[in-house]
């Protein structure tokens, strides 16, 4: 079932095209500081807010950073959780994600079932998403999820997946570099999952200008998500990365 948060990323992607998505890691933020960068992020014209880390232990300061980016916007905060320590019941949504391309099957199917009961009882919206992660080497991301990243050189690899994953019933499919990678998700990869699916594409890891995010977005991106321009303290940097996106 379509819950309130996917149809408002749904009706603004409509509006908009291409939207942004802004990715608060609780381990890299002064939790002091959230409510006036979400009051920007949200002027700037950030569609909605992700929290989450590969190496989230807290839940404790993971409710601190979702209460105080309540405080600051009424935009949807959706969990982007690293493991069951990343559910927050002040949130209002979570990617219940599935990392497509590990070889563990704990974060394929494991990790979900430990977490879904408390999904449910915190009554989250869950997004049915397939993520993969994509790269010549391994970030945060990939190393704790135990993934073989899709080498950048070839597409039709993240095709399958994609297809695979829409097949599967997910609706999103999030391609990730990796927080602070190098390079992007290339836009050529982008160009193909998004002809190849309907599912919603999110794109992200690495994007710091808006160049490389209107690449993505001409290549068919539906959200891009920057973490690290935001955490850089960059937040004139992120509103002129939102404009171009805005001005397409
Ligand atoms: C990481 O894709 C996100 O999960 C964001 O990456 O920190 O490089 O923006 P950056």
């Amino acid at each position: 079932m379509i819950g309130k948060v996917e149809k408002h990323l749904m009706d603004v992607m409509e509006k908009r095209g291409t939207i942004h998505l802004s990715l608060l890691d609780p381990q890299n933020v002064r939790v002091e500081m959230v409510e006036e960068l979400v009051k920007k992020l949200a002027d700037m014209g950030s569609s909605a807010i992700m929290v989450g880390g590969s190496t989230v232990v807290s839940q404790r300061e993971l409710d601190d950073v979702v209460k105080e980016i309540k405080k600051g916007a009424d935009l949807p905060v959706i969990l982007f959780p690293n493991g069951v320590t990343g559910i927050s019941e002040y949130a209002d949504a979570i990617f219940f994600a599935s990392l497509m391309n590990s070889t563990n099957p704990y974060y394929i199917m494991g990790v979900q079932a430990l977490g879904a009961p408390l999904v449910k009882r915190y009554k989250l919206e869950p997004i049915p998403m397939g993520y993969l992660i994509v790269g010549t080497s391994l970030g945060a991301a990939g190393f704790v999820g135990q993934a073989i990243p899709i080498p950048p050189e070839k597409p039709e690899l993240a095709c399958m997946y994609g297809i695979a994953a829409e097949y599967l019933g997910m609706r999103f499919v999030y391609l990730e570099a990796g927080s602070g990678s190098e390079k992007p998700v290339p836009p050529e990869m982008v160009r193909c999952v998004k002809k190849a699916t309907g599912v919603k594409l999110i794109v992200g890891g690495g994007i710091r200008t808006p160049e490389q995010a209107l690449d993505a977005a001409k290549a068919g991106a539906d959200a891009i998500v920057t973490g690290t321009l935001i955490e850089q303290a960059s937040i004139d940097n992120t509103g002129n990365l939102i404009s171009s996106l805005r001005r397409r």
